[in-house]
């Protein structure tokens, strides 16, 4: 596996010897196998780390100075300001509270699912512990540049338009979306994510709130775990998602707006119940919502499939970060080309 790193402080990288920077990965520390600077025509400089297993850096501003316990962590000299001592243990128990929340705790599940069902909405705040909050964000922020951005107009149900139906009728009306997201293999292989995506207790919690028997990861390399930014501006309109639950985790709300919005149960997608009364309301604004407060490291189960939701124009310099964990009632299925396409701009 190999990292680069942009090293914008010239002339300094000389005094750090290879011998003395550790990466980490899983299990702790361990030496990167090559460490290189590499130079481009530009002036600018990256610095290139390979190691045989997945890892991750320590970022610290105190890179010269010998930390208090032990192994040089370094490494990523950045012109804002980086944190030190920062935890990169992501053991699942130092992922979500544990202590808060115990998964596996039978009554807690049937609590969950009571909730679950009763509102059409599960928050479980704090799930997140705050080092994994620290880590999740700052991931985002630097991998914000590989994200797709969509700007789309669609109608509530996502499908195409009816042309037995006016263009004013809640069957067509548009509705704008507009947002960025990066997908499962732009996220670092050491990130809390991944812990907890890929975790038995998470998924067997998973399974008992939702009433599944099983839940698989999505087939293709894109579609398992998708962070999304919101900047200013930016929105999700009006809609029913095809999916029958939705799993996200609050990472950083912007610094107004942002504000999930819901109906619960307006249609009845299974049997074919599209109740354009009560969605055409809903969409001009005639019936109280639900909001969902969210803090950063909320945990949000959400039916919405027959629940007309949104999520409002983030206000502000502070970009909206919410996680979508997907996962599939079947192993093997990859999401539809298609949609792949719609929403991330390539197949893999
Ligand atoms: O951003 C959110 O909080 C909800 C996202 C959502 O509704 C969706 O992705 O379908
Ligand atoms: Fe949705």
């Amino acid at each position: 596996m190999r990292a680069l790193f942009y090293w914008p402080t010239k002339g300094r990288f000389a005094p750090i010897l290879r011998s003395r920077i550790s990466i980490f990965g899983r299990t702790g520390p361990f030496f990167a196998e090559s460490l290189n600077v590499v130079s481009l025509p530009s002036g600018e400089r990256f610095l290139s780390l390979t190691a045989s297993r997945p890892f991750f850096i320590v970022e610290t501003n105190r890179w010269l100075q010998e930390p208090a316990r032990g192994a040089i962590i370094i490494t990523v000299i950045r012109q804002r300001p980086t944190m030190t001592g920062i935890s990169v243990d992501q053991r699942f128990e130092n992922v979500v509270d544990t202590e808060l929340y115990p998964l596996d705790d039978e009554n807690f599940r049937r609590e969950c699912k009571r909730t679950l069902d009763k509102h059409g909405a599960l928050v479980l705040r704090s799930f997140l512990r705050p080092g994994a909050i620290e880590s999740v964000r700052r991931e985002g922020d630097e991998n914000q540049h590989l994200a797709y951005y969509t700007v789309d107009d669609h109608n509530i149900y996502l499908t195409p338009s009816d042309p037995e139906f006016p263009d004013d009728h809640p069957r067509n009306r548009r509705v704008a979306s507009s947002k960025g997201c990066i997908t499962t293999d732009q996220i670092p292989p050491g990130s809390a994510l991944h812990t907890l995506y890929e975790s038995e207790i998470f998924r067997d919690f998973l399974c008992s709130v939702l009433g599944e028997s099983e839940l698989h990861e999505y087939a293709d390399p894109l579609s398992s775990i998708n962070l999304h930014y919101a900047a200013d501006g930016q929105e999700l309109g009006w809609h029913y998602d095809n999916s029958s639950f939705a799993i996200t985790l609050m990472i950083q709300n912007p610094e107004d707006g942002g504000i999930f919005e819901y109906v619960k149960d307006v249609r009845d997608a299974d049997s074919g119940e599209m109740n354009y009364e009560l969605s055409g309301k809903v969409l001009d604004g005639e019936i109280d919502t639900e909001k969902l407060s969210m803090d950063a490291g909320a945990l949000v189960l959400f039916r919405g499939r027959n629940s007309m939701h949104r999520v409002t124009p983030s206000i502000g310099d502070r970009t909206r970060m919410l996680v979508v964990l997907a996962y599939n009632t079947e192993p093997g299925i990859s999401l539809s080309e298609s949609a792949r396409m719609t929403f991330y701009g390539r197949l893999g």
